[in-house]
């Protein structure tokens, strides 16, 4: 039995390449708890533990995913099974809530088993059934003209032809107008979307749903409160534009729920927020089975977590919405020794085996919180490789 041996964890703190407004935060730079698996057999694996502004999006920190990692997750997996099942088994059994901690850990597991069994991740999840996925781009500079050059350079450069707009932090009819002159700016070549993280009440919801639906917005984001599941499935049953579930689905659990209740048209499926790959492609399943349509949706992670992501949309039958894992072209450095390839308006599924990664350490190394400078960890190297 090959056994877990040392799992370490560090934070990165990386700049934005621009302010990135939303409702609850306004990012600058991301932390990221990136962590580092190796096992008996000398095979090792990174996983990436990421959420936006601290504790304004969801109820785990990159201090507290860390904390959690190295005082309760590693203690508990070492001299364990390596496999990513039984890891997951022993953390659900053991270890309550903390989604992204346990996603980044799954993660690193399922890079250090493709890695042993010479495969990408996607083919442990089942297998990919598309070598490319499509990726959107988020305009949130929090200013209307700078949002329309900076989406018609995307088209020019054919990397982005779908746009979400973070909206909900001023008020309707302003937000309103926002989306609407970018609408009226872009034109028919361009999918417009909103993400609302939550901001309105009911009310305005209703307004907003229908405000949006005459501007031609294409699908709307987490509207109201993930607590409110009947307010979802009420806007729903508007029946004006889709609208799509996000904070609502911290797992498969919720997933049913909005799914039995029509609480969504398409649901927004987070590793992290889902609690791990496998989550993830459980939330997707009951999707599946329910017709609601597929989103991949991102916690702006950097390239570890994007790309995990990106193995498991990979597998989904539908994918009718795309993906917004466009999280490393926000961040200043992309932390890669080889860039991923983000043209034709998608992003290509890395092949290698495991992720198909490799990073830069001297790059990750810049950025480390700690400022530690010792080569403690030959990331990405898989052993024989
Ligand atoms: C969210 O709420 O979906 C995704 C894209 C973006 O700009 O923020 C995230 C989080
Ligand atoms: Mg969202």
């Amino acid at each position: 039995m090959v056994t877990i041996e040392t799992i370490e964890t560090f934070i990165v703190d990386v700049p934005t390449i621009r302010q990135h407004v939303l409702a609850m935060a306004t990012m600058r730079t991301q932390a990221m708890v990136f962590v580092h698996v190796r096992c008996s057999d000398g095979v090792e694996g990174i996983g990436e533990g990421t959420t936006i502004g601290g504790l304004s999006y969801g109820d785990e920190s990159p201090e507290g995913i860390k904390l959690t990692i190295d005082r309760h997750v590693a203690p508990l997996l070492h001299g364990s099974d390596a496999s990513p099942a039984r890891a997951t088994m022993l953390l659900r059994k053991s270890i309550v809530g903390n989604h992204f901690a346990k996603n980044a850990v799954e993660t690193a597991l399922f890079d250090a088993a493709g890695k042993r069994a010479g495969v990408p991740v996607s083919e442990l999840l089942g297998g990919r059934v598309r070598d490319r996925l499509p990726v959107l781009w988020t305009l949130a500079s929090g200013d209307t003209a700078r949002d329309i050059a900076e989406a018609e350079t995307m088209i020019d450069q054919r990397r982005h032809k779908a746009f979400k707009l973070k909206i909900g932090k001023r008020d309707l009819v302003e937000d309103v107008a926002h989306v609407a002159a970018i609408k009226r700016a872009l034109g028919d070549q361009a999918s417009i979307r909103v993400d609302v993280n939550q901001a309105w009440d009911e009310a305005t919801a209703k307004r907003g749903v229908a405000m949006l639906a005459d501007a031609d917005v294409d699908l709307i984001e987490q509207p109201i409160s993930g607590a409110n599941v009947s307010g979802m499935a009420r806007l729903t049953a508007m029946g004006r534009t889709a609208i799509m579930a996000d904070e609502g689905l911290r797992g498969p659990i919720d997933a049913l729920r909005h799914a039995t209740d029509a609480a969504a048209d398409v649901f927004a499926v987070k590793i992290a927020q889902s609690g791990g790959l496998r989550a993830g492609a459980a939330v997707a399943g009951i999707a599946e089975v329910a017709g609601i349509g597929l989103y991949g949706g991102t916690m702006l992670e950097g390239p570890i977590g994007s790309i995990a992501s990106a193995h498991l949309f990979a597998t989904f039958a539908g994918l009718a919405f795309g993906t917004e894992l466009f999280g490393p072209l926000l961040l200043a450095e992309d932390l890669l020794a080889e860039p991923l390839d983000y043209t034709e308006f998608s992003l290509a599924v890395p092949s290698g085996p495991g992720l198909g990664l490799t990073l830069d350490m001297e790059k990750v190394r810049a950025f480390r919180r700690d400022g530690d400078r010792r080569t403690v960890i030959s990331i990405s190297k898989a052993v024989g490789a």
